[in-house]
């Protein structure tokens, strides 16, 4: 059983990027045979300049493997290393009907924080379609906002498969933990590298809890009860045991805790939770030689599976050229 997934490198990566995905692959890697990439040409739909594409795409390669990916178990590799996708993300466009992009919420979500739409945004599911559709996945481990993304892969797959007539795409499912689903940012908002509102736990220690303590929170004076469903005992559960988050919701509703107190814990169990990753991610900075080995290997094992697929696909839609 195959297992697939990506995250975009259209920033530094977050807390929620490792809760909804990446502690998932990480989970899944004895179960299941891995592929994981990282999305850099859906990175292009928010036009980043070439700097910042690159330094990102590092970055989160890193973030990866310090988290515990193991390339001897899964595929690690670049999305635009393997350019299969894109091939059979044009084929698939034809079977996918505007309405259904119309209807994306991720897409319309964007547009209405004021993000300026490109074909390439609007047209996202289908080519994160063929990255799913391409390997033959069977299950695609991901956050609760791609949901809808995967329903329409199913959909774009159906409607090839009913088109030519042939079973050609298998139908994936979407792996979600619901405990995790949705991360909040420090605005409460889901956390989201184009909101602005992120956590980048391996970020330097100071500018860490810069974010920590910009968590929004309302004006209740510090010797008052306070909801202790706020955002800052959402993120205090990602790291603690029951006990600890019980303790925390105990402060905030008997007053004289503050939600410094409280930021003050989250910041502390963030470090500790990340300082083993951290120690690896900077081992893993000094031998770059290494890391670039293992994308090379990747692409190498995912391109073979691609072009195969994409083989089977142009020989389906009767297309001449090199079968
Ligand atoms: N807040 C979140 N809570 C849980 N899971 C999340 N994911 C992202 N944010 C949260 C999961 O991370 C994976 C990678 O996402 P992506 O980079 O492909 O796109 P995204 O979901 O749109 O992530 P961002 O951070 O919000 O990126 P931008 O702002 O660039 O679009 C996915 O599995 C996602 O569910």
């Amino acid at each position: 059983m195959r297992s697939l997934s990506g995250i975009q490198p259209s920033g530094i990566l977050h807390i929620g990027n490792y809760f909804g995905a990446i502690k998932q692959f990480i989970d899944l890697q004895d179960e299941y045979e891995g592929f994981y990439f990282l999305a850099d040409f859906h990175a292009l739909t928010s036009l980043p300049d070439s700097e910042s594409l690159k330094h990102n795409t590092m970055s989160a390669i890193l973030d990866y493997l310090a988290c515990g990916l193991d390339p001897e178990k899964s595929t690690l590799f670049l999305q635009s290393d393997v350019p299969e996708h894109t091939e059979l993300s044009w084929i698939l466009s034809n079977v996918t009907p505007i309405g259904l992009l119309e209807r994306g919420h991720s897409y319309k979500d964007k547009v209405s924080k004021g993000i300026k739409p490109n074909t390439g945004l609007f047209t996202y599911p289908v080519l994160m379609a063929a990255d799913i559709l391409i390997y033959d996945s069977d299950i695609v481990p991901v956050g609760k906002d791609q949901k809808q993304h995967l329903e329409m892969t199913r959909d774009i797959a159906i409607k090839f498969n009913e088109h030519y007539n042939k079973e050609v795409f298998k139908l994936p499912e979407e792996k979600i933990l619901e405990t995790l689903a949705v991360v909040p940012g420090i605005d409460g908002e889901k956390m989201s590298k184009s909101y602005k509102n992120i956590i980048n736990m391996f970020l330097p220690e100071k500018e860490l809890k810069k974010q920590v303590m910009s968590i929004v929170t309302d004006s209740t004076p510090l010797e008052e009860p306070k909801n202790p469903d706020n955002n800052i005992t959402k993120l205090y559960s990602l790291f603690a045991s029951k006990e600890e988050i019980q303790a925390m919701k105990d402060n905030f509703t008997n007053g004289n805790y503050g939600y410094g107190h409280g930021k003050t814990e989250l910041y502390n169990k963030i470090l500790e939770y990340f300082a083993p990753y951290r120690k690896k991610r900077e081992e893993l900075e000094n031998n770059m030689d290494y890391v670039e080995k293992i994308l090379k290997k990747g692409a190498e094992k995912a391109r073979d599976i691609a072009s195969k697929k994409v083989s089977e696909v142009r020989k389906t839609v009767g297309l001449m050229g090199r079968n």
